[in-house]
């Protein structure tokens, strides 16, 4: 038999072994001392306790990692659940907003709290921008407070109107209903001013002028709109929507530039975008106009604007001649000697006196007398654009009859 050393080799390689196997005790060999078999004996016993260390060792360790490789696939299992839940909340707020943020929240993936759902529709990650601003501009008093957190999010603070204007849109689209757009531009008027307190004197001048810069994106930037308005335009648009007052002209002509050399981004989820659609009808110009009793034809400066047609005898006159509303008229081209001519009437009334006022010569405000109203302008042209512009603004939007609203509210506001 070999010599000690020898045993303990063999004993090492034992170790190596995946499980303890009981050892097989070889003889105690004879040519040895007392002595020396006592020691082989002390050998054989530290041996098998430290084999049955080393395997205690190696079960607490296999029984380790099969705990931690449990932990792991758990936890993925969990993280892979809950991503593809995400992505399916998604998916249907997509489709029906609401119910994506009811599936969301039920699955424990959202907060039904206005901060959280604003923070997820503000983050925006794989969401429609269609259905940001659908489930935005939702009446309820939830989706109003949703609303206001998601504003609150933006931070306008030291942008001019533009700029706001363009981090606001290209967060959401906005909706194509009158209410809605009334909901969330309020709602944005609101935030730039608090942002920027003092720029404008309430938060309807801030919200008629903001889309006075989105009608202004339109006729600048939109291919179908000839008329391009110029800036003195756009200041002149603008007059008396400070509560009554002028906004500073430097602050108009800014917002023109900026708008002008580039225009707005807008999220295009369905290629139709509202800030191409959504021109102004206000136009102005020279046109001849026929009498009411007395057929004369007069040249006068025509203004179309807040659903009136305004007409004086000078560009520079500060009152009308005469103010016609548009409201329940219809329009026509008409044939005359007079080229490009159009013609305002009462639908099936043709005797009925048209709702208007005019200035009598000695300058007393009376009614008129008009049952139908001749135009002709310079230019076949300008007769389309004209008539385009009537009818945009007799289409009973109810956008522009919110907007004309607001407008005269502030007009007619004296400044403090
Ligand atoms: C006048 O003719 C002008 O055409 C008026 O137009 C018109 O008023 C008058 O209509 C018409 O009699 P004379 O200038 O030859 O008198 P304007 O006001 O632009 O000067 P309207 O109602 O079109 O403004 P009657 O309906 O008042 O006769």
């Amino acid at each position: 038999m070999g010599s000690v050393s020898e045993l303990c080799v063999s004993s090492l390689q034992t170790f190596l072994c995946p499980a303890v196997k009981p050892l097989q005790q070889a003889p105690v060999p004879d040519d040895l001392t007392p002595e020396e078999q006592q020691e082989l004996e002390n050998i054989r016993r530290r041996k098998q306790e430290l084999l049955e260390d080393i395997q205690r060792l190696k079960d607490e360790i296999a029984e380790v990692t099969s705990e931690i490789e449990n932990l792991g696939s758990t936890e993925e299992r969990k993280n892979m659940q809950r991503n593809k839940q995400v992505a399916m909340g998604r998916k249907k707020f997509n489709m029906d907003p609401k119910k994506g943020i009811q599936f969301l929240i039920e699955n424990d993936l959202l907060k039904n709290t206005s901060d959280d759902i604003s923070q997820f529709l503000y983050k925006g990650e794989g969401l429609n921008k269609t259905a940001i601003g659908d489930y935005l501009g939702e009446r309820d008093d939830f989706n109003l407070e949703v609303l206001h957190a998601f504003v609150e999010l933006h931070e306008f603070t030291d942008l001019n109107l533009v700029q706001a204007l363009r981090q606001f849109l290209w967060s959401f689209r906005l909706p194509g209903e009158a209410q809605k757009i009334d909901r969330m531009m309020e709602s944005f008027a609101q935030r730039y001013c608090q942002c920027n307190p003092g720029v404008f004197q309430s938060t309807d001048t801030c919200y008629i002028l903001s889309f006075a810069i989105i009608m202004l994106n339109t006729s600048l930037h939109n291919p179908n709109v000839k008329d391009k308005p110029a800036v003195e335009r756009f200041i002149s648009m603008n007059r008396g929507i400070n509560e009554g007052g002028d906004l500073p002209e430097d602050l108009l002509r800014n917002l023109y530039d900026s708008i002008k050399n580039e225009p707005f981004k807008i999220p295009e989820d369905d290629g139709n975008d509202l800030t191409h659609t959504f021109f102004n009808p206000d136009r102005e110009g020279w046109l001849l106009k026929l009498g009411g009793r007395v057929k004369t034809w007069k040249r006068r400066w025509f203004i179309l604007t807040d659903n009136c047609l305004y007409y004086f005898e000078y560009t520079t006159d500060k009152e009308p001649r005469g103010i016609i509303p548009l409201e329940n008229l219809s329009i026509k081209e008409v044939e005359d000697k007079k080229p490009n001519c159009f013609e305002l009437f009462i639908p099936d009334n043709k005797d009925q006196v048209i709702k208007a006022c005019k200035t009598e010569a000695d300058g007393r405000v009376v009614e008129g007398n008009h049952t139908f109203y001749r135009i002709s302008a310079p230019t076949t042209e300008e007769k389309d654009e004209w008539m385009n512009s009537i009818k945009a603004a007799i289409s009973r939007d109810p956008f522009y009859e919110m907007l004309a609203a607001r407008k005269k509210k502030v007009s007619s506001m004296k400044r403090h």
